[in-house]
């Protein structure tokens, strides 16, 4: 994507676009956009997907806050917010989930990213105790550009990205003809039996649930 291409991009989202998109805190989604691009020496420029998740603590602020520092980032310009979405755990286990997804502008390469998510992970206290535990704070990289990467740190698009409605239904909010390599139009794979029995909910605002 060129950076103009971008700014027309982040132009049009800091109007009223964004405010109907984008249900989670609109002065962190829309006052906070940057444009043009705060490294825009650096090229070249990818869209990316970030699945953001947390059920334990104030998991609705933790997102919110997870949507700020994505934004301060450096390397990072937070172009789109889906709302939230209050989800049964899949695999795991606890309080019920805050989902959402965030679309990113980014000059950093796809690894370079994941250590910044992880890093803010670790700024919401993130433990692991084991697999799929519960978590303050949980961010994925979903899709990088139509990038399919497969390194021992890093797999994208993620692996398990097409059969979570969680994932799926703010991924769509936000973009409704996504196609996620390997497997297809995301609303496909919404559309499947499997996906379609996972209990989610769209908080319209925080205010409201
Ligand atoms: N890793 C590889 N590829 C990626 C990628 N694309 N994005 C590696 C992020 N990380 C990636 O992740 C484990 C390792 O995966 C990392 O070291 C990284 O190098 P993690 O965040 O430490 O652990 P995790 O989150 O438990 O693993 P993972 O694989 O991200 O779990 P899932 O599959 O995402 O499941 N239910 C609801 N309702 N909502 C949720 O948000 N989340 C999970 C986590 C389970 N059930 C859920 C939810
Ligand atoms: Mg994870």
């Amino acid at each position: 994507m060129s950076l103009a291409r971008a700014t027309e991009l982040g132009s049009r989202l800091r109007g009223n676009d964004t405010s109907r998109a984008t249900g989670i805190n609109m002065s962190t989604t829309t006052a906070g956009i940057a444009v043009p691009l705060k490294d825009d020496a650096s090229f070249p420029l990818a869209i990316a997907y970030i699945g953001i998740g947390a059920n334990l603590g104030d998991a609705r602020a933790n997102v919110v806050d997870a949507l700020a520092r994505l934004q301060r980032q450096p390397g990072c310009t937070l172009m789109a917010a889906s709302s939230m979405y209050r989800t049964a755990p899949i695999d795991s286990s606890g309080d019920d989930y805050i989902n959402a997804v965030a679309r990113i502008a980014t000059t950093l390469d796809a690894e370079t990213l994941l250590q910044a998510l992880h890093a803010i992970e670790q700024a919401h206290g993130r433990e692991r105790p084991y697999r799929n535990a519960p978590r303050t704070l949980d961010l994925d990289l979903l899709l990088y550009a139509d990038q399919t990467i497969s390194s021992p740190t890093l797999t994208v698009p993620h692996p398990r990205m097409h059969e979570r409605a969680f994932v799926l239904m703010p991924l769509l909010e936000l973009a409704p003809g996504i196609v996620i390599p390997g497997h297809g139009p995301a609303q496909e794979c919404a559309a499947s039996p499997a996906v379609q029995a996972q209990a989610i909910a769209r908080l319209v605002t925080s205010q409201q649930t």
